[in-house]
């Protein structure tokens, strides 16, 4: 068993990630920049090192800083929340390569679903359902692109292998703009993240955006702890996610879920992960699988009951899942709305101080956040402060429950998103369910993107 882990993250997911280890009776190290030395998830850890200042480059994401910091706690493992460090597979061999244990995949299986490309391939090979495309990455000559795209039919979508995530992509509506296209985005490939593959897809025009959360042990065992909805999203920003999925039929969730399970069996995966599908006319389609804990994770673990930082651990230590797939019981639904520090409806981040915080209650209400009365939110990072989760046994529950917490919770001081989440909340198509990834930029009448 693990006796102490390094958290290499900051903000709502590092207080996340210790109670779990508190829980577990695990001592916690957590790591901070100088402008977050006041943070609650410093103070209430039981140690703390500070590795660096404010600019991320120089304290969250600087590798050599992080395990110097396990080193002299004496740490065990690492956990890396998400963003930062988690999806980076030069971190997570450099981890183990020092000793100690990288809560997560393989650093070789990150390196696979970092390169869309070789994720695609891999995930094709292990039976699960993608995007229709080149097989792979597209060849130099243009008649062949040309032919690609003819047989794919338009519109199709250019996409880099490096990219993700919404970053490196560009639609094309007709053969006479496809080879600008493609030397455009393999051009800002190249430069962004050094790597000019690029690989096209048909492109789909109304998808909503499902994900399958997966969790698999080092012993061959994998189970999937069903799906979420998030379609509810800004410039690829989520803002509101939830589980399960509306409106799907139980015998595609099941069948598409065993996939996503037998293919965590197939490429040897290890602790939790996330299947992302565009899913429209009643179809999944892969187009990348996230290899970290994701911000969304809650609105699992309210309607599995699990604690999923927990399952990550006891993986970690090597520990065999204490369940199989028919000892997981969906129950209820979950809703979540990220609360960020930014106006509501232009969307400028608002850092400052929060001089009132009162937080909402009752049945069937969860926040996670590190956020509290007198907090100074920094501008050096995202503009999540936390997030409001609210389950019901049904759906129509859930949401009523979010919208009596929202009315509640008040913050003073900067501005947040929570208007928008009520005005959501409200919305006659959210209440149906179903809407797509571009409902959102359509309410907010910015248009088709
Ligand atoms: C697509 C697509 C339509 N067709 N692929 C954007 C993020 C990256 N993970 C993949 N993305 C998309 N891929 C095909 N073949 C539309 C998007 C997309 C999107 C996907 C998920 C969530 C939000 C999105 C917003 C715009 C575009």
């Amino acid at each position: 068993m693990f006796e102490k882990i390094l958290i290499a993250n900051r903000g709502e997911i590092a207080l996340r990630v210790q109670r779990a280890c508190r829980e577990l009776g695990i001592r916690t190290v957590a790591v901070h920049s100088e402008v977050d030395k006041e943070a609650k998830y410093v103070k209430l850890a039981d140690e703390s090192v500070c590795i660096g200042p404010a600019p991320s480059n120089l304290s969250y994401l600087n590798i050599p800083a992080v395990i110097s910091a396990a080193e002299v706690t004496d740490a065990q493992a690492i956990h890396p929340g998400y963003g930062f460090l988690s999806e980076n597979a030069d971190f997570a061999e450099r981890v183990e390569q020092s000793g100690f244990v990288f809560i997560g995949p393989r650093a070789e299986t990150i390196r696979l679903m970092g390169d869309k490309v070789s994720a695609k391939d891999a995930m094709k090979n292990a039976g699960i359902p993608c995007v229709p495309g080149s097989d792979g990455a597209l060849p130099e000559d243009s008649s062949e692109i040309i032919k690609i795209a003819k047989k794919v039919g338009y519109p199709v979508i250019i996409k880099a292998a490096g990219g993700g995530g919404g970053r490196g992509m560009r639609v094309v509506h007709t053969e006479a703009a496809l080879i600008n296209a493609v030397t455009m985005t393999k051009a800002e490939a190249q430069a962004a993240f050094g790597n000019p593959m690029v690989y096209m897809e048909k492109f789909l025009e109304t998808p909503r955006h499902i994900e399958i959360q997966v969790l698999a042990d080092q012993h061959g065992n994998a189970v999937y702890l069903g799906d979420r909805d998030c379609s509810m999203q800004r410039r690829h920003q989520k803002i509101i996610e939830e589980a399960p999925a509306p409106l799907l039929n139980p015998r595609l969730r099941a069948k598409i879920g065993e996939r996503c399970a037998e293919a965590c069996r197939k490429i040897r995966y290890r602790g939790a992960g996330t299947f992302e599908f565009l899913y429209e006319n009643g179809e999944f389609y892969f187009i990348e699988m996230n290899t970290r804990l994701q911000v969304e994770h809650t609105v699992t673990e309210m309607i599995t009951g699990l604690d999923l930082v927990q399952q990550q651990i006891f993986v970690a230590q090597g520990e065999k899942l204490k369940f199989r797939q028919r000892d997981i019981e969906l129950r209820g639904h979950a809703v979540e709305c990220r609360i960020n520090a930014e106006d509501p409806y232009n969307f400028v981040p608002s850092p400052g101080r929060i001089t009132t915080l009162h937080m909402p209650g009752g049945p069937g209400v969860r926040i996670d956040t590190h956020a509290y009365s007198g907090y100074t939110v920094p501008s050096n990072y995202d503009s999540m402060i936390g997030k409001l989760i609210t389950y019901g046994a049904t759906r129509d529950q859930a949401i009523a429950r979010m919208r009596i917490a929202l009315s509640e919770m008040l913050v003073d001081g900067i501005k947040t998103n929570i208007p928008l989440h009520a005005d959501l909340m409200a919305d006659a198509a959210f209440h149906q369910g179903g809407t797509s990834i571009h409902y959102l930029e359509q309410k907010l009448g910015m248009g088709h993107k």
